[in-house]
């Protein structure tokens, strides 16, 4: 076995593409006309503290790209906030993708590859109020929106992802029904986060000016239409940018955990991988590369997904940590769809920055093990660049390469950042 042979040198292609990845929302600050804006900010918000001005990422992006090259990294994925492009239904801010343009422009001057996600969580709070994620007209407005972003920036964009997890919803529905439904033992603290959810949703409504059940936010439990709007969004836009800039090479996300059995839960998995994975192939076939999210795997046994063994060591996210899951969670993908696969997504929420090492370590060792068998991966993006906004769970939760003094705003990278750096520079594990 590959783990067994000392001293094996592993070296990389060429052209590998070597970055880390933000989101818009997530590193920017001051998102004031998106929907998670709202969300954060009203009263009894089920966030733990509001996004506020972020890791200010907005103003010092220069730097923050500054850093990533200057570790050795040669690869940028950040996301382009449709809440600033088009902040009124229709109306393009001409001063918004003057900014992106100079991202795009700080990533050229550093000779950083950029990866521009168009649709990261959030929206903008307008197109809520017009049925968000659950309108038969989403696709349209999406598509209308990429087709202007990448006219304008498209000739900076080698790569571009339409839809950051486009399947996500269903792993939140299925959050949402096992707590509607939880056992006895916990009804009474259901009912209470019952009640509270029901409250927080009267609030956003009122803040939207909408009926709560109308509230279809990106991260919603979705309808099975609902599901099939948001990959139909993704078609329709990767046609749209097709047209107007058809060198770009275009793809989606999805996070796909590494779905494991038990004897008797072969079904459980198996059935797991076609919901999340599986029944949306058909809206990928026309996509030049797939853009792959892993974090951990989930086990199933014969009653379904088993809970994380307890002397499994797991993240500050709760789930186990389990850097081994990208390589199974390659493979399978390339087997059931034949494209170029890019990481987008890979990491661990810790303190102990000597786990984020192994796990780097132990990630690349298995995209590289995919790359000998003939698997094209171009790229692994690290998650995240920066400590940043882990949405309903705050400041919190540390992902970065790089740690941030929210208090001054500056920078510090981490060990494990100048490790994968190094890496990167040698394209050697
Ligand atoms: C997601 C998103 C990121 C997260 C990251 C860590 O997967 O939820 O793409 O925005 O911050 O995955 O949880």
């Amino acid at each position: 076995m590959r783990g067994e042979i000392p001293n094996m040198i592993r070296k990389f292609p060429e052209h590998f593409l070597w970055g880390a990845s933000t989101a818009a929302h997530q590193v920017e600050g001051n998102n004031v006309h998106s929907d998670f804006w709202l969300m954060e900010n009203i009263n009894g918000s089920s966030f733990t503290e509001p996004s506020g001005e972020a890791v200010d990422h907005f103003r010092l992006y220069r730097g923050d790209i500054g850093l990533l090259t200057g570790l050795g990294l040669n690869t940028y994925r950040f996301s382009i906030e449709w809440a600033r492009i088009e902040p009124e239904e229709g109306k393009f801010d001409e001063t918004a993708i003057q900014h992106y343009k100079d991202v795009l422009e700080a990533c050229k001057e550093y000779n950083v590859t950029p990866i521009v996600t168009l649709h990261h969580f959030t929206s903008p709070q307008w197109l809520i109020q017009a049925g968000g994620w659950e309108s038969e007209e989403t696709p349209e407005r999406f598509a209308r929106y990429c087709e202007y972003v990448m006219s304008k920036l498209g000739d900076a964009i080698p790569y571009v992802c339409t839809i950051n997890e486009a399947n996500i919803a269903i792993g939140i529905k299925k959050i949402m029904e096992k707590h509607q439904s939880g056992g006895n033992a916990q009804v009474g603290i259901n009912t209470g986060m019952m009640t509270r959810m029901q409250n927080y949703y009267a609030e956003l409504g009122k803040a939207f000016g909408i009926s709560p059940q109308e509230i279809n936010t990106f991260l919603a439990p979705r309808s099975d239409q609902g599901m099939e709007i948001i990959f139909r969004a993704h078609t329709k836009a990767r046609d749209a940018i097709r047209q107007v800039c058809p060198t770009a090479s275009i793809g989606i996300t999805l996070s796909l955990y590494d779905f494991q059995s038990v004897p008797g839960g072969e079904d459980h998995a198996a059935n797991e991988l076609y919901e999340e994975f599986l029944q949306f192939l058909p809206y990928l076939q026309n996509d030049d590369f797939f853009g792959l999210q892993n974090y951990t795997r989930s086990v199933f046994g014969p009653d379904g997904m088993l809970p994380v063994p307890e002397d499994a060591e797991t993240t500050q996210m709760g789930y186990e940590y389990y850097p081994q899951g990208l390589e199974s969670v390659i493979r399978k993908a390339f087997e059931h769809l034949n494209k170029p696969i890019i990481v987008t997504e890979n990491g661990v929420a810790t303190d102990d920055d000597e786990k984020r090492i192994a796990f780097i370590n132990r990630a690349l060792e298995g995209v590289h093990a995919c790359i000998s068998d003939g698997i094209p991966v171009l790229g692994y993006m690290h998650w995240s660049l920066l400590d940043n906004f882990e949405w309903q769970l705050g400041y919190s939760k540390r992902f970065g390469l790089i740690e941030v003094d929210r208090s001054t705003q500056k920078r510090i990278p981490k060990r494990s950042a100048y490790h994968f750096g190094s890496i990167a520079k040698n394209r050697t594990i």
